[in-house]
């Protein structure tokens, strides 16, 4: 057996010291990889952050599973005792381009059971934490769940190759909204949908891209559901509609009209 609370505090310890040594070390990026497209990429960041969280995790919980963006990838469909996801750079593009706008992401379940999630927003020295039986922090302070707006009173983050694919119809989701939003990573788009900054994210994403996303957003009462209103497959790529309440019902009328 583990501990929850020790966890939660390994795991926010873990992100800021990633997070300090990612500042220290933003301008001296090498290494620069293609993945699978010329701007689906790898740094000797994204590499040597997954090693370090992945030997915290190791040393600490030596039978927990670990899906972690860079290594290499495993075939689940289901999970037993502790399993962490790793986005050791959410946002590579952004880091490469801009220096700017990535994150650092954990997420922690046990078994079906979600326990903690954590977002750094690197650049801003903010760590978005939390879950359900703890409640969500940005730092020290908690945050409160934000308001329950109609879609066309708030802002919609998007990720553009789903939006130009107007698979889900973004297009017309769109224009019933404020506006539509990009920022080029999803933790920063969960951390946007958590403050009351936006109110829905629309993206297809992966398993490290979305668990510590959705664990912090379920435990303020957001939706963070497939486009078609099932559970996301926590081990699988999903299209995802993440949103507060009432845009949620609103989205999802759109998308299926
Ligand atoms: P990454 O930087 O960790 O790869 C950009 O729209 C967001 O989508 C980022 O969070 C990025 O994460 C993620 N992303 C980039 N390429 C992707 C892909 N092919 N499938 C799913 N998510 C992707
Ligand atoms: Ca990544």
């Amino acid at each position: 057996m583990y501990d929850e609370k020790q966890l939660v505090s390994r795991v926010t310890t873990w992100v800021l010291a990633c997070a300090e040594y990612a500042r220290q070390n933003v301008e001296q990026i090498q290494d620069i990889k293609q993945k699978s497209g010329e701007y689906d990429l790898v740094t000797n960041l994204d590499t040597t952050i997954e090693a370090k969280i992945e030997a915290q995790i190791h040393k600490h919980y030596p039978d927990a599973l670990i899906i972690g963006e860079e290594a290499p990838k495993q075939h689940l469909t289901t999970a037993q005792g502790l399993t962490f996801f790793v986005d050791p750079i959410d946002g590579t593009l952004n880091l490469v381009k801009k220096r700017d706008c990535f994150a650092i992401m954990i997420g922690v379940y046990d078994g079906e059971r979600p326990i903690c999630g954590a977002i750094m927003d690197v650049m801003k020295n903010q760590l978005y934490w939390g879950g359900p039986n703890i409640g969500v922090y940005c730092n020290d302070t908690p945050v409160t769940p934000p308001e329950d707006s109609l879609l066309k009173d708030g802002l919609v983050g998007v990720s553009w190759r789903q939006f130009l694919g107007n698979r889900f119809n973004e297009i017309k989701i769109a224009q019933k909204s404020a506006g539509i939003r990009v920022m080029g990573s999803a933790g920063l788009e969960f951390i946007e949908i958590m403050n009351g900054k936006h109110i829905a994210y629309l993206a297809t994403l992966n398993p490290w891209d979305f668990a510590a996303g959705q664990i912090l957003a379920e435990s303020l009462g957001l939706k963070v559901v497939k486009t078609d209103g099932n559970r996301l497959n926590r081990f699988k790529t999903n299209h995802i509609i993440a949103a507060t309440p009432t845009a949620y019902q609103q989205i999802r009328r759109l998308q299926h009209f």
